[in-house]
């Protein structure tokens, strides 16, 4: 199992629209990133400089970033673009981290 963190940018002022949207994620969705063996998938966020900060964990090599192949990711991708800081294709611009320090 791996872990990956990586960060994204939500556009100012669109911080409950963005939560409100995640409390109701789609249900084909998230069964869509379990069935790619994504899992203990959180985003927080620091409001002062709309940071996104999200943590997963993969079994395979890929995450949740790389399935922009699927209608649904394309279609939510979609959906989210007008609030948050994207590429061409309304990917999320993601920079992904180094962990650094880890404990179970
Ligand atoms: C985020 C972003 C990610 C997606 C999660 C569910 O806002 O769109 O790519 O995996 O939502």
């Amino acid at each position: 199992m791996r872990r990956q963190a990586f960060v994204m940018q939500l556009k100012k002022g669109y911080e409950e629209e963005y939560k409100k949207r995640h409390d109701s994620i789609w249900p084909e969705l998230k069964a869509l990133l379990k069935e790619n063996g994504v899992s203990d998938y959180s985003i927080f966020l620091d409001r002062d400089s709309g940071r996104l900060f999200a943590f997963q964990k993969s079994e395979g090599e890929s995450g949740s970033q790389d399935l922009g192949s699927s209608p649904i990711i394309q279609k939510w991708w979609a959906y989210m673009a007008d609030i948050m800081d994207t590429n061409e294709d309304n990917s999320p611009v993601s920079l992904p981290l180094e962990e650094v320090f880890h404990m179970d």
